[in-house]
């Protein structure tokens, strides 16, 4: 019977040799393949003895480490869906994913379990675990019990694999819905396209809670069968000591710019690298520029986001183009790119309209959301991205802004209005406005403008502080003005590109 369980073509990939080194931790561990193997048949069938539904979700707010990434893997194996959760999460945002989802079952931190579990129980969850980033707590000792053999569940094309949240411009968080088909349809063009080679080593380390790191890097990586250099949390100068081992690494904008600011970084540092990958945010031509100066390496710029994977990516093969700074190279094979005006016609090549997707990546709607579902697709079946660009004569697609109102700090995604909502709900709050303004680290970074009702004293110093113990930290702003009026337009809308010229010398 023919398995299109994505688990299942990855462990197809692994090396003959089982007793390889498959992934090496920042702290000298190495796992082979074998390990590999067993460990996430033992985590699958503890899923599996647990009687859980078809289709049930595996929600987990855990901090990177090689075990999380087994329980992914596992999760898919055992034929459920992932459904991962950025750890800088605050308990109202992970009640919200929590109910909203439904999770069978919730995998949080040993610090969390109290807060977590109540949430999670009172939703109707059954099974709490925990793990820590130390090989420790309930769902190693749980599973340590169960067999390292197992066979993966048979799954289709269109049977989800993982359900990823991503905000919206109004309202709360969608979950966006992945299936097998997407992900491994995605990971084996990439495959091609980024000429993986046998003998390729991963510098990996991104989050694995989001697109670039669990998807991209992670399926690269295993469906290639080659090595991981891992590490948990992302240090410019543990990177360039890696490079003289590894061939390819995929990094955020913010990566490549703190890496730049080390004098370690160099062409000899450099020269046994294959590729150097960015994506997630725009990637300055100054750091595009620089990079090359440095390091003798022209970066590989790709676009991408939760609902589609991969869409658009710069060129590896000289024959197929060159690496065009400032843009995000061509459609990726079998994808299908194209950009609209706002009355859904076709654009002249190289004018600016609303960036549309097809193809086998693109995902199969919002998690209990029809309606929305149905509002992001067009009458013949087209994503509507959100984001805003031209395709040029040569097929260079370049994406010049966002018709979503939408900050991307440091590679992750920041909806003003849901901080907005937060901040209107504070006391003496009149109004609010959230802008994104360039920051040399973050790429954009946020910054409130409040109005205050009248006769209250406001200080923006406390909001923050307020916000802080509310909402993940990447989301708070990092500067907050209290004003009396905010700029507005005839029809009273307020004027956020004015704030935006305001604000945008903040911290140059
Ligand atoms: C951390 N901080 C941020 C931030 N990350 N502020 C704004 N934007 C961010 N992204 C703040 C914290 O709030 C804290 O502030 C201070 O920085 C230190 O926190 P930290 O956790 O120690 O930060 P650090 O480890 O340095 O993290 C920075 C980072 C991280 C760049 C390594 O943000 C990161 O890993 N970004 C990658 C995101 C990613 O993987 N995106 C892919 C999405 S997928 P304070 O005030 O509390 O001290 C996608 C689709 C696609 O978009 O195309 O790929
Ligand atoms: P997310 O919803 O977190 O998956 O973020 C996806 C968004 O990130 C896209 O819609 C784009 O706006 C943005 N993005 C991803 N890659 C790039 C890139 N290379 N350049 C500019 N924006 C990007």
């Amino acid at each position: 019977m023919q398995n299109d369980n994505l688990f299942a073509a990855l462990r197809a990939a692994f090396p003959r040799d089982l007793d390889a080194v498959a992934v090496e931790t920042d702290d000298g561990l190495a796992y082979s393949w074998r390990d590999l193997d067993r460990a996430t048949a033992m985590l699958a069938n503890l899923l599996g003895s647990l009687g859980l539904a078809e289709g049930a979700r595996v929600a987990v707010q855990v901090e990177k480490s090689v075990e999380a990434m087994l329980l992914y893997l596992a999760t898919l194996r055992a034929g459920y869906v992932f459904l991962p959760l950025n750890t800088a999460y605050q308990q109202a945002e992970i009640a919200y994913f929590i109910e909203n989802a439904e999770p069978a079952v919730v995998v949080t931190t040993p610090k969390n379990f109290g807060w977590v579990s109540r949430i999670a129980f009172q939703a109707g969850t059954r099974h709490v675990f925990t793990l820590g980033d130390d090989r420790t707590g309930t769902l190693l000792d749980r599973a340590s019990h169960c067999s390292d053999q197992q066979q993966p569940a048979v799954k289709g094309i269109d049977d989800l694999a993982a359900i990823l949240y991503t905000s919206g411009t109004t309202g709360r968080s969608k979950g966006a819905m992945l299936s097998h088909g997407n992900l491994l349809s995605n990971a084996r063009v990439l495959k091609d396209y980024w000429g993986w080679v046998p003998g390729d080593v991963l510098i990996h380390a991104l989050p694995i809670f989001h697109v670039h790191g669990l998807f991209v890097a992670l399926h690269g990586a295993l469906l290639n069968g080659s090595q991981m250099l891992w590490l948990n949390k992302f240090d410019p100068r543990k990177v360039i000591e890696r490079l003289p081992r590894a061939t390819v690494f995929m990094g955020v904008p913010t990566l490549y710019t703190r890496m730049l600011a080390e004098p370690a970084l160099t062409r000899e540092a450099a020269s046994h690298m294959r590729l150097f990958i960015s994506g997630s945010a725009p990637l300055l031509i100054e750091t595009f520029n620089d990079w090359q100066a440095r390091t003798g390496h022209t970066i590989l710029e790709r676009y991408g986001m939760s609902e589609t994977i991969m869409l658009t990516s710069n060129p590896y093969r000289a024959q197929d183009g060159e690496r065009r700074g400032g843009t995000v190279g061509f459609p990726l094979p079998g994808v299908g790119v194209r950009v609209r005006d706002d009355a859904g016609q076709p654009v002249p090549t190289g004018e600016i309209g609303g960036i549309q997707v097809s193809g086998p990546n693109v995902f199969k709607g919002y998690w209990r959301m029809p309606e929305k579902t149905k509002e992001e697709f067009t009458e013949d079946g087209w994503f509507k991205t959100g984001d805003v660009g031209r395709i040029d004569e040569r097929g260079y697609v370049t994406i010049v802004g966002r018709s979503k109102d939408l900050i991307i700090s440091g590679g992750y995604n920041v909806y003003p209005a849901e901080i907005e909502g937060f901040i209107n709900e504070m006391p003496g709050v009149a109004e609010s406005a959230l802008v994104g303004v360039p920051h040399p680290d973050f790429g954009e970074v946020g910054v409130a403008v409040v109005i205050p009702k009248p006769g209250a004293q406001l200080d923006g110093e406390a909001l923050i502080a307020t916000l802080k113990t509310q909402l993940a930290n990447f989301k708070i702003p990092k500067k907050c003005f209290v004003v009396a009026e905010l700029p507005r337009n005839t029809m009273g809308k307020v004027q956020k590109n004015l704030l935006r010229e305001q604000y945008k010398g903040l911290f140059a």
